[in-house]
C-alpha cells in the first residue's frame, strides 16, 4: 500500500511531532510516501530545500500514485486543503483528522464534504482507533 500523509508545513510546524507519530503508526500498513512532513528539521520558511515547482510536481505525482490519503488538519494549511481537494477529485479514499476543541473549527469545505471521512480526536489512542476503522473500510 502507498499512503500519502498530509500535514502543515508553511501553515506552521507546531504539530510536526504529532505528524511524525502518525506517520510512524501508518508505516505498519504500507509505505508513507511523504515521510518528510514529520521531519522536525523541516521548517516552515527554510529555503535550502528543493524549489516549489519540484515539490509540487513530486507531491502531485505521489498523490496520484497512492492508495489512500490521511491528513492531519488541526493547523490550517493551504497545501493540506489543496491536497484534500485533489484527493477527492481523484476519488482517493481520504481521511482527515483534527483535534477537538480547536479555536477555529476546520473549514466547512472539509467537514461538509461527504466524499471524505473527517474525524475529530482527543488523544493519540483515538487516532489509532479512527485509522483502524478507516483501514477496515479499504477494499
Ligand atoms: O501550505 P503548506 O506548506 O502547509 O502545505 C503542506 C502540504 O503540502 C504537505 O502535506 C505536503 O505534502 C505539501 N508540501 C508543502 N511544502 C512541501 C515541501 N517542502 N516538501 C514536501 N511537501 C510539501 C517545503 C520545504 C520548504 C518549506 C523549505
Amino acid at each position: 500500500m502507498k499512503i500519502y500523509f498530509a500535514g502543515s508545513i508553511r501553515g506552521g510546524r507546531e504539530d510536526a511531532a504529532l505528524y511524525k507519530s502518525i506517520i510512524d503508526y501508518l508505516s505498519q500498513f504500507g509505505e508513507v510516501l511523504t515521510e518528510h512532513v514529520g521531519d522536525a528539521s523541516l521548517s516552515a520558511i527554510g529555503d535550502d530545500g528543493p524549489n516549489d515547482r519540484f515539490i509540487y510536481d513530486r507531491d502531485m505525482r505521489w498523490l496520484s500514485e497512492c492508495d489512500f490519503v490521511v491528513a492531519e488538519a488541526s493547523t490550517p494549511s493551504l497545501g493540506v486543503g489543496y491536497e484534500l481537494g485533489q484527493s477527492v477529485a481523484q476519488k482517493k479514499l481520504t481521511l482527515c483528522l483534527y483535534r477537538s476543541g480547536l479555536q477555529w473549527p476546520i473549514s466547512a469545505m472539509i467537514t461538509g464534504n461527504p466524499a471524505l471521512k473527517t474525524a475529530e480526536y482527543s488523544s493519540f489512542d483515538d487516532i489509532i482507533r479512527i485509522v483502524r476503522e478507516f483501514m477496515d473500510e479499504i477494499p
